[in-house]
């Protein structure tokens, strides 16, 4: 559907918007401000009242169709990085760039407005992942930003993915936030052949490239950004793993969609399961991830 159509089924006067070009849902609300394109489903705008904005969306991102948009929070699925079972399949999977159907917006009295996207195997026919599926996304905008991506395995047999909400953060300066909720897991450290290490300080500092899976986390992680004098939680469900990401200056350099020196000033914190904790869902069966964002004082 193109932004007019949406506009006539879905939009609200002074709430809800749709944007022309790669199509893009835009919500104002109560001083709430959030954005989501409907490629990738991407969350790619949330700022409650009186916030700086939360997520972090490079402005020099491709916006066009099939190129995967650098911030916000793209939808990893269904595998996590490069395929392990088909290493030329698109790094991160299908999810992030191909166009989900808008199914539903919804406005709550407590000023907060949720959309519901969907994909099934049908848009996507990917000859990497031939499974029988559909995903349904659920993303609340409020005072919190609320993420819900359920699974369903339409086939007769198990199947296996890895999923992620890969969020990018918006921060002050990558020298000025410390991490906290992963002391004492297991952490694959991939700018270090892969090795397996212990989290052992209490909180994750980002002093160079970094790039780690934490597997078997089950509880919230913390960004404390002294800078900006705020906390970001990141509470979540039904994910086992917490990626930290920040590529550093010599990455950052190489990636023409991110710029230069944008990478002092973002840190993705990802929820999902990746990895060890990939999700093997039984026939007809569902699984359910979610994680809910909210910003205060620190
Ligand atoms: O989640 C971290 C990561 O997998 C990194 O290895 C890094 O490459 C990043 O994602 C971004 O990936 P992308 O395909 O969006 O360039």
């Amino acid at each position: 559907m193109g932004a007019e159509e949406l506009t006539a089924e879905f939009g609200i006067a002074g709430i809800l918007d749709f944007k022309h070009g790669l199509v893009k849902a835009v919500t104002s609300l109560d001083g709430m401000i959030g954005e989501l394109y409907l490629q990738g489903a991407q969350v790619t705008a949330w700022q409650p009242p009186d916030e700086r904005p939360v997520l972090f969306t490079s402005p020099n991102s491709a916006f066009a169709p099939g190129r995967a948009i650098r911030g916000g929070v793209p939808i990893v699925f269904p595998w996590f990085g490069t395929s392990r079972h088909t290493p030329t399949a698109p790094q991160h999977g299908f999810a992030r760039t191909a166009t989900w159907h808008l199914d539903g917006v919804e406005t709550t009295g407590s000023g907060s407005l949720t959309l519901t996207l969907s994909l099934g195997d049908g848009d996507v026919g990917s000859p990497f992942w031939p499974e029988w599926f559909r995903a349904i996304y659920s993303v609340t905008f409020g005072q919190t930003l609320s993420l819900r991506l359920a699974v369903q395995n339409r086939a007769m047999h198990p199947i296996l993915f890895e999923d992620a909400l890969h969020c990018y953060f918006a921060i002050s300066d990558v020298a000025e936030i410390a991490i906290s909720g992963l002391a004492g897991t297991t952490y694959i450290d991939k700018t270090d052949a892969a090795r397996r290490k212990v989290q052992t300080a209490d909180l994750v500092a980002i002093t160079a490239e970094t790039d780690r899976v934490y597997l078997d986390t089950s509880g919230q992680c913390v960004i404390a950004d002294r800078g900006w004098r705020r906390r970001i939680v990141i509470g979540k469900d039904g994910a086992a793993s917490s990626v930290v990401w920040n590529p550093w200056a010599e990455k950052a350099a190489a990636m023409i969609d991110l710029g230069e020196h944008a990478w002092r000033g973002m840190v993705c914190v990802e929820t999902g399961n990746v990895g060890d904790d990939e999700v093997r869902l039984a026939a007809c069966g569902e699984h359910q991830m979610s994680t809910v964002i909210a910003v205060g004082a620190l």
